[in-house]
């Protein structure tokens, strides 16, 4: 475990294979319930290259017209989000060290050339949990800098089984996904990434 000088954690390895396997499993279900869309930024739409999905009570999405913004359902087929798989939330428990449970979980596709700009997660109401991030099939370039988008960066990859934890002083930390390297996992059949976010949204 590392601790960066901001307060944020990375695990790397936390996750063996065959739980690695059983979350991809997991999210399949989900995915075939609630299917991927291209989100597209506020007020310009352009389209971002991660598709994304959730689950849980709530779900974070995007589009031209509203937004960031956290909802209860899919915003293509309207319907609830799947439920919270208990083995994430039982993980939350075991690393958030926040009394209350996850609320969403943000999931995030890379294809090859997929990436994602710097930015803060901040569309939380209560921004005292931390967001829990694991990183599932290829590696990927993971940068982060501090609160003011202005300072320095670093960065530092990421691999399949690793959990990154902002919390503390390094909640609002700026971050993002330089590059994804092609090839580097066996865990997905058809390559890419995915990246699974739970976030406490409501204190
Ligand atoms: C990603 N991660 O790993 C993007 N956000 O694909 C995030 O945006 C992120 O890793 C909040 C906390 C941890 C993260
Ligand atoms: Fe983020």
């Amino acid at each position: 475990m590392s601790t960066l000088a901001n307060g944020i954690r990375h695990l790397p390895d936390y996750l063996d294979r065959a739980a690695q396997e059983h979350l991809v499993e997991l999210i399949r279900g989900i995915v075939a319930e609630a299917p991927l869309y291209v989100p597209e930024m506020p007020g310009t739409g352009k389209p971002m290259s991660v598709r994304m999905t959730n689950c849980g009570p709530l779900g974070w999405v995007t589009d031209k017209e509203k937004g960031y913004r956290y909802q209860s359902f899919h915003p293509v087929t309207k319907k609830p989000w799947p439920a919270m798989p208990q083995e994430l939330t039982d993980l939350w428990e075991r690393l958030a060290g926040h009394p209350k449970p996850p609320e969403a979980c943000l999931i995030n596709f890379y294809s090859d050339d997929a990436k994602m700009g710097l930015h803060q997660d901040r569309d939380e109401t209560d921004l005292s949990a931390p967001v829990l991030s694991i990183s599932l099939g290829d590696s990927c370039l993971f940068r982060v800098g501090g609160l003011n988008r202005k300072e320095p960066t670093g960065s530092f990859r990421l691999s399949s089984g690793d959990i990154v934890i902002l919390g503390g002083e390094g909640r609002l930390a700026f971050h993002g996904i330089d590059r994804i390297y092609p090839g580097t996992s066996t865990l997905l059949r058809n390559g890419g990434r995915i990246n699974l976010t739970l976030r406490r949204v409501n204190s």
